[in-house]
């Protein structure tokens, strides 16, 4: 009894014992607004116990610098920080509510003016339960007001300070290398604000923010327009003409793009225990009115899906660590495929995903990217059942998307990303139509199955878009975003693919990953030109009879006579038709022969390419880094303004909804729904 009777005498009366209290609340108090104004997602008990801890060490740190002040002004220090971290809590929150995401320094700095959405939606949103986030701070207050505690105007020992400050920074650390342990590469990939968080804290949080912010605008503060001059010169010197046979073949169509998550090329036609894994898709690829192409490489790094998107909607590359979309999507100008197709064709632009919208930082790049519409998890239903891994099944993503598909003005540009066939590759019992390979890995073995039930899905959808008769004006571009199977599973790969040994040029050629350009009416065939990511804007902008001339655009159009045919990888490998480079070693493409003793101007050749290469890459980073595009103006583009875009899903659909679409599907089907059309034998969806 007396024991407590002391510990409280020590807690009211002495300076730490203050501090105590303080980071006590401050924890306490963090850790409930974690669990009920976030959505973080924390799963297993790893990621529990780092969130429920995480408040504290940042806490001790920054609470603890008023311990090396004296007297009465230490406390008010004490406090004073106290409330800065509230408001940055509080802050927090009422922009997490918005956008499912937390501030960040860009953010903060781009929404000074006025007419940002950012002010004038926060004031309407603001609950009573947020100022919760000051409860700490008014209970302190109070018990000095009310002289429960007493100032203790005795200066700590500087000794005693430091050794605070040391603990805290340990207790980081440990933190951090116990995150990094669960999630590797937390920091480098940067793949959602929500797991730093999570990890690592919110204030820490902020301080990697800034500290990003610092770096990218350093770099961004030296560069200039000379910059991009020579980037323009380069690619002008490098351009090839386009091929005039596809010029404008899909004018004016519809474009729909369909990501298939880690879908890799090998699984067209691939067929397990004799049944065809991906019935659907390999009757897409051999369709007259199909081109498809079987020498198409994925081109990501960190970025993963990210890295696709980057290239695929910008024809340049993404970074060389971490996700450029993540980095640079909020703060950079871009010369995207949504906006060049709204500004020169009148296109609506739309992307649909069933996983969260802040994953790689979705919902602030699509603005940047000119996208008019982002419909996330939130714009769909997600009851038990419907979602694994990263998102909605599939099946429920598609039968869930026509309601806003068919509401799209067209021509639209939309893209659809599918996420089920995610590693690790995990399916549940009543979905599961085909039996896992057996090749003893266990991350392997599941691939088939999800893919099989991409592939279905795909099937169902594509079903719809006859029904519903949007196949006759659509132009579907499908695409694998990545491998499924990574480099660290040689034998497991060297099994499915029934080969007896499986090396790192093996691997390479496994980066290979569909492209389909799918129309009715297209003169298909099954195109073997070398090409990859980077090129698909080029190629596409061509069939829709758009001119990409003096366009900052890394790519080329892969239905081009000239068009080179040099893939270049994220890390510098690279492959053509006839050579390829591979971890520093080359290679004959036609047979995988390592090129041991080139002849001189062999060797010239191969050390040209991997010049090429390298410059393209440096290029691409220097537009990046420098966000050169923001010096680049040409006549016909207007920059984007990302705060012209509210994905709010109430104000979102109630722009959509409104009835003078006249050119949507729904319009010109009677202003009636094709819902009905669409058929789907997902369980989960049983009447
Ligand atoms: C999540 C999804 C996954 O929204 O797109 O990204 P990935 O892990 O494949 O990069
Ligand atoms: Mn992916």
């Amino acid at each position: 009894m007396s024991r407590i009777k002391s510990l409280w005498q020590w807690l009211i009366h002495e300076k730490l014992g203050f501090f105590t209290i303080v980071l006590f609340l401050f924890w306490l108090k963090t850790y409930f607004i974690y669990l009920t104004k976030f959505n973080l997602g924390a799963v297993g008990s790893m990621q529990q116990f780092l969130l429920l801890l995480n408040p504290i060490p940042a806490g001790m740190l920054l609470l603890g610098i008023g311990l090396f002040f004296k007297g009465r002004k230490s406390y008010w220090i004490i406090i004073i920080i106290d409330f800065l971290l509230s408001l940055w809590l509080f802050s927090n929150i009422l922009y997490y509510r918005e956008f499912s995401n937390f501030l960040s320094f860009s953010i903060i700095k781009t929404s000074g003016s006025t007419s940002d959405n950012l002010g004038k939606s926060i004031a309407g949103i603001t609950l009573a339960s947020d100022f919760l986030a000051f409860a700490d701070v008014a209970i302190v207050i109070i018990l000095l007001a009310s002289r429960v505690i007493r100032i203790d105007i005795r200066p700590l020992k500087l000794k005693v300070s430091l050794l605070i400050e040391l603990l805290a920074l340990s207790f980081m650390g440990l933190n951090l290398s116990m995150a990094q342990k669960d999630r590797s590469g937390l920091l480098t990939r940067t793949f959602d604000n929500n797991y730093i968080v999570k990890y690592l804290g919110i204030n820490e949080y902020a301080v990697y923010d800034g500290f990003k912010t610092v770096q990218t605008s350093a770099q961004m503060a030296k560069a200039n327009v000379n910059d991009l001059d020579s980037v323009q010169k380069y690619l002008k010197a490098n351009k090839v003409k386009p091929n005039p046979e596809y010029t404008g073949v899909a004018k004016g169509k519809n474009v729909l793009i369909i990501h298939l998550e880690s879908f890799q090329q090998f699984l067209i036609g691939y067929k397990w225990k004799g049944k065809e894994v991906t019935p659907n898709l390999n009757k897409i690829y051999h369709a007259k009115d199909t081109i498809s192409f079987d020498n198409f490489f994925n081109q990501v790094g960190q970025g993963k899906t990210s890295d696709a998107e980057m290239m695929l909607e910008n024809s340049i590359y993404g970074l060389q660590s971490g996700s450029a979309m993540s980095s640079y999507g909020t703060s950079n100008t871009f010369e995207s495929a949504p906006a060049i197709l709204h500004q020169k064709e009148g296109y609506t632009t739309a992307v649909m995903h069933g996983g969260e919208g802040s994953f790689w930082n979705r919902n602030n790049a699509y603005k940047s990217f000119g996208y008019q519409y982002f419909m996330p998890l939130s714009y769909y239903d997600n009851k038990p059942g419907y979602y694994i891994g990263y998102g909605l099944k599939d099946k429920i993503f598609f039968d869930q998307s026509i309601k806003y598909i068919e509401r799209l003005p067209q021509p639209f540009y939309l893209k659809m990303i599918t996420v089920t066939n995610h590693y690790p590759y995990d399916l549940d019992k009543k979905n599961q139509t085909i039996d896992k390979t057996n090749t003893g890995d266990e991350t392997v073995d599941g691939y088939v199955q999800t893919a099989h039930y991409l592939d279905q899905a795909i099937g169902e959808f594509m079903s719809w878009m006859k029904k519903s008769g949007l196949d006759k004006n659509t132009l579907v571009v499908f695409y694998g975003d990545h491998y499924g199977i990574s480099g660290n599973h040689h034998k497991a790969s060297a099994e499915l693919l029934k080969k007896d040994s499986f090396n790192d040029f093996d691997n390479l050629n496994f980066q290979r990953v569909p492209l389909m350009f799918h129309m009715k009416g297209l003169k298909g065939k099954i195109d073997h030109t070398y090409g990859g990511e980077i090129d698909v804007l080029p190629t596409l902008l061509n069939m829709l009879g758009i001119s990409n001339k003096g366009m900052i655009q890394f790519g080329y159009d892969l239905l081009s006579k000239d068009t080179p045919q040099l893939v270049v990888q994220r890390n510098g490998d690279w492959i053509t038709p006839e050579y390829a480079k591979v971890s520093g070693d080359y290679y004959y493409t036609k047979n995988g022969e390592e090129i041991k003793h080139p002849d001189k101007k062999l060797k010239a050749k191969l050390m040209s390419l991997s010049n090429q290469a390298t410059t393209q890459l440096s290029l691409s980073d220097r537009v990046i880094n420098g966000n050169l595009l923001r010096f680049y103006k040409p006549s016909w583009f207007e920059k984007v303004k990302p705060k012209d875009y509210d994905y709010n899903k109430d104000v979102a659909l109630k722009k959509l909804y409104s009835s003078d679409n006249k050119t949507s599907l729904w319009y010109k089907n009677h202003k009636k729904s094709t819902q009905s059309k669409f058929k789907t034998d997902a369980p989960e969806l049983e009447k």
